[in-house]
């Protein structure tokens, strides 16, 4: 399999894929390719329906959009989503929701993780994406915590997979945590493939001003 990907450093949804592979300990390319928060990019169309990254190749067929992509890979392995059939439906609603939902908090926060940044008052809207998101996690913990794993349903799950840049967005925003919370956050960065993902992203020389910038307002590197 091809696993199409954008910059390490900042493309949030190829991480969420690149992780569910590594996790699986599947082989397979890596293919990077430039991204730069672009609405539509035409120079992606032919290795992907969408135009975006990630898209996954299997002997030539295309898979696109994240959650499909991960639904693929559950067909073949369904451990990917918990096994009771509630929990398997949490993840999804969960999952379903990270897919379609918290553009405030993804557009104040962009991915960048080459930044420790001091932190600000969020805005309003941001800040209720936040504490939604902090429910997310708590309720599945709290609700769905097995002894297999620190993760939202124990073990390592595609609804880790997608809410793994979030909690990249929350180490590098400095934004504060209740403990249930904070201690998800501090399992994922734990995580063997999250911390191979940010090696290779420090690695990285391609820099956009478009992502950069923001550094500013967030009151600089703490
Ligand atoms: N809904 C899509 C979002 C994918 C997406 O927005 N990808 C960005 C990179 S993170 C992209 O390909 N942007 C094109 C560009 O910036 O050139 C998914 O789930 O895969």
């Amino acid at each position: 399999m091809d696993l199409y990907i954008g910059n390490k450093n900042y493309s949030s949804w190829s991480l969420r894929i690149w992780i569910l592979l590594k996790h699986l300990g599947i082989e397979f390319t890596e293919q990077m390719v430039s991204v730069a928060g672009r609405e539509y990019n035409p120079a992606l169309k032919p290795i992907a329906g969408n135009a975006r990254v990630p898209c996954l190749h299997d002997e030539g067929f295309q898979i696109w959009e994240s959650i499909a992509i991960a639904e693929y890979l559950a067909e073949r392995h369904p451990d990917l989503w918990p096994e009771d059939p509630r929990a398997r439906a949490r993840a999804r609603s969960i999952s379903a929701e990270m897919h379609a939902g918290f553009a405030n908090l993804r557009r104040a926060m962009p991915m960048n993780l080459k930044f420790r940044l001091k932190g600000k008052q969020p805005d309003p809207v941001v800040q209720r994406e936040i504490d939604r998101i902090i429910e997310i996690w708590t309720e599945a913990r709290r609700d769905f915590a097995t002894p297999e794993g620190p993760y939202l349903f124990g073990p390592f799950s595609i609804a880790d997979a997608m809410y793994a840049p979030i909690v990249w967005r929350f180490h590098i925003y400095n934004v504060e945590l209740p403990p249930l919370a904070a201690d998800y956050r501090d399992a994922m960065l734990n995580h063997s493939a999250m911390r191979e993902w940010h090696a290779d992203a420090l690695d990285e020389t391609e820099a956009h001003a478009n992502f950069d910038d923001i550094a500013k307002e967030y009151g600089g590197p703490r």
